[in-house]
């Protein structure tokens, strides 16, 4: 599956529940797929989307908070894994598009092959990790995870492709902040 079909494929999925995306191509594919006032696309600081849906977690424990991650905005922040599984917000989805690389700098290769984040995240205590290589096993396991008590920790291993003719996010830092806030506490 490629990165760029497996951001589509969360987003399709999506009814009114807020999402926080990673820094990087993952937010701009997210923001191409379906901007919607319920995404926040987190500018720069890399690593942080998962401690911003923590927090929007707990904020919010009516609403289940889906984060799109990286697998180097993961590995920068092992940290965050403990923490959300400590504070275990039974709201929260975080979903790890895993290509291998840090694509939106230039493909250098993270340590994802080496480290298997899934199980960091499960022996962290999340309720729910898995692994999804297919197209159709991520829909079904994201479907599952919106429908289940969480923590819920999805690693999806993707081939590094995402188009670099993609558009960035044409909204201010300001204006994300302001719709993302207005959207998530409706
Ligand atoms: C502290 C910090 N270091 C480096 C960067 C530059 N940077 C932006 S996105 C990114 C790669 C993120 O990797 P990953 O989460 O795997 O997402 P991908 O680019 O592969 O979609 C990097 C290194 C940054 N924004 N902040
Ligand atoms: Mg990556």
């Amino acid at each position: 599956m490629k990165g760029s079909e497996a951001v589509a494929a969360v987003m399709a999925e999506l009814d009114d529940e807020p999402v926080v995306n990673a820094n990087g191509f993952i937010g701009r594919e997210a923001f191409t797929a379906r901007d919607r006032e319920a995404n926040f696309y987190m500018i720069g600081s890399m690593g942080l989307a998962s401690s911003m849906g923590l927090g929007v977690a707990l904020a919010q424990p009516g609403k289940k908070i889906v984060v799109l991650d990286g697998d180097g905005n993961v590995l920068m922040a092992m940290g965050t894994l403990a923490m959300i599984a400590a504070a275990a917000p039974k709201n929260l989805v975080h979903v790890t598009i895993d290509n291998g690389v840090y694509e939106s700098t230039g493909n250098q290769k993270t340590l994802s092959s080496q480290i298997e984040l899934e199980k960091v995240a499960k022996s962290s205590g999340y309720k729910n990790s898995l692994v999804v290589t297919e197209l159709d096993e991520l829909k079904k396991a994201f479907r599952t995870a919106l429908d289940s008590d969480g923590p819920s920790f999805i690693l999806v291993k993707v081939e590094p492709n995402f188009d670099h003719n993609t558009g960035r996010v044409t909204h201010t830092p300001e204006e994300i902040k302001r719709r993302f806030m207005t959207a998530a506490s409706r």
